[in-house]
């Protein structure tokens, strides 16, 4: 058995307060609007080469105290890429770290004692009637919500703190329950023995739920047990685990099989019906825990051979080491997000939280990162890529060669990477002609949408095609394409490129954008 290594680790404050059960009142918020110039708090440096992907940010900032660990505040933000504010709310110091957007509108977020639905447009909040830690997940087939609620098993005078994953409905009837310690035995605990407050054994420490619900299936990370599981939702029974205790041949990015492939990971979430993006920590690493890497990883499984690839990864300096939180997101250009979020860094004094985006070569293209003002630091515990309306890809510039039929090809996606279908409309302008309207279903995970229009046999020429894409709630972004018909296409023709941007922010937000201008160190390299 290992050292314990409790005694040195600073907790983050997640769990301290699960087992209060006063309640709070969230005062309503606003989108501030001053006319001053003004700044995210923490005072970030956002550097970059500009091929990033270029949409807005969203994420809550806890500023902290590393006297005595006590948060100073806690921060909702939308921001550009430049860091220039689009929305600013303060959460409270009861706050989650986690926001997402649930549809175009409305973010659901929340604290210790409840979830909230916060309409970014009408500034409704709405408390839902259940709690939880960690993790709210919304199941839309069933309009309830999935979170995490700990218990403890008792043995031979041993107190064991584990997971019960719970869906209520919105007004907080329980409808569905699994105790995770129905299928994780206490052996599986970390050999580190990690403890949660009051020093009982913290076997599972669930961290992140996602849902399925085609498959109607969840995946459940937990830390501490360097494990995922995938739990049938209909029976409540586990399907399969991944990892440490897990049932698949795993590889590493080399193709390695290894026996532990994560340590003490954070914020699973599916890609696609077999693939993940996970959020390696490397802490705890049973091999090697002098050399911490926290890693972004794709891990690809075949549920026929049972077999678990690491499809890739970006391995992070040991100055980006991440203990604990961590997030790893996929954009729709391949590029990933990368959330190395805790308010200090291995063998790193002067740099909290460190947000970036890297391509598919590894290199970081983006970061904002806060650095420490005094004794206060930043710390990030996920973040999400958003636009604030539909995105299409197609190159502007599209090449048909001459004589063959135009049949132009494009590709649309939903604001954001949304994890059931989302609905919306296109229309199609052929100079300045209407020449088709329909609904469409955004695929779910960001995966792309495929469409296309028959123009049929043009002459030789320049022809302007307009695309109008539109999410459920009408915001919509276009597009102007000039299609090329030519003798000599150029041999490298119609390369897709992204458009992300909403070319018509919502009013509501153009008015705070507008007179928010902060300060902004930008440096290429
Ligand atoms: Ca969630
Ligand atoms: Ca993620
Ligand atoms: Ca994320």
């Amino acid at each position: 058995m290992l050292n314990t290594s409790i005694t040195s680790k600073i907790y983050p404050s997640v769990l301290i307060l699960l087992f209060l059960t006063s309640n709070v009142m969230i005062s309503q918020g606003n989108i501030e609007e001053s006319t001053d110039a003004i700044s995210i708090r923490g005072n970030p440096v956002i550097t970059s080469n500009g091929d990033y992907f270029d949409a807005y940010n969203l994420f809550i900032i806890e500023r902290r105290s590393m006297v005595d660990y006590t948060s100073v505040d806690k921060t909702l933000y939308l921001t550009d890429m430049g860091g220039n504010i689009i929305i600013e709310k303060d959460i409270g110091l009861d706050g989650f770290m986690s926001v997402e957007f649930l549809n175009s509108t409305t973010l659901l977020y929340g604290n210790y004692f409840g979830a909230f639905l916060w309409n970014i447009e009408t500034d409704e909040t709405e408390q839902l009637g259940f709690k939880g830690h960690h993790e709210y997940e919304r199941n839309e087939a069933n309009d309830t919500y999935f979170t995490l609620q700990p218990y403890i098993i008792e043995n031979q005078g041993t107190e064991y703190l584990y997971d019960q994953i719970a869906e209520y409905t919105p007004n907080g009837t329980l409808v569905w329950s699994v105790n995770m310690g129905d299928f994780i035995p206490f052996s599986h605990w970390c050999p580190y023995e990690d403890l949660e407050i009051g020093g009982v054994a913290d076997v599972t420490h669930a961290n992140s739920i996602s849902y399925n619900q085609d498959q109607d299936v969840i995946y459940v990370s937990c830390r501490n047990t360097n494990t995922f599981y995938k739990i049938d939702h209909k029976t409540g029974s586990l399907l399969w685990s991944l990892g440490e205790h897990g049932d698949f041949t795993m590889r590493n990015i080399y193709g390695n099989i290894k026996d532990i492939l994560f340590y003490h990971g954070h914020a699973l979430e599916i890609t696609s019906e077999n693939s993940f993006i996970y959020f390696d920590n490397d802490e705890h690493n049973q091999t090697d825990n002098l050399n911490h890497h926290s890693r972004i990883i794709e891990i690809t499984i075949d549920e026929n051979t049972m077999t678990a690839n690491t499809t890739y990864e970006f391995s992070s300096p040991k100055e980006y080491h991440t203990a604990w939180w961590g997030d790893a997101d996929l954009l729709p250009n391949g590029n990933k997000l990368g959330t190395f979020g805790t308010h200090g860094h291995e063998g790193e004094t002067t740099i909290g939280a460190r947000l970036v985006e890297v391509n598919s070569k590894s290199e970081i293209v983006w970061e904002m990162y806060f650095p420490k003002e005094g004794d206060i630091a930043v710390g990030v515990y996920r973040m999400e890529r958003i636009s604030l309306s539909p995105i299409i890809q197609i190159d502007p510039l599209y090449w048909i060669k001459s004589g063959e039929k135009a049949i132009i090809n494009w590709e649309a996606f939903y604001n954001f990477r949304n994890k059931y279908p989302m609905n919306g409309s296109y229309k199609l302008y052929f100079e300045e002609e209407l020449i088709e309207q329909s609904e469409l279903d955004f695929k779910k995970y960001w995966q792309p949408t495929s469409l296309s229009v028959d123009l049929g046999y043009l002459e030789d020429g320049n022809y302007n095609l307009t695309i109008v894409i539109k999410d459920e709630s009408e915001h919509q972004n276009i597009e102007q394409i000039n299609v090329q018909i030519s003798e000599n296409p150029p041999a490298n023709a119609n390369k897709s490129r992204f458009h992300p941007l909403s070319l018509v922010i919502p009013l509501f937000l153009l008015s705070a954008l507008s007179l928010r201008r902060k300060k902004l160190i930008f440096i290429v390299r």
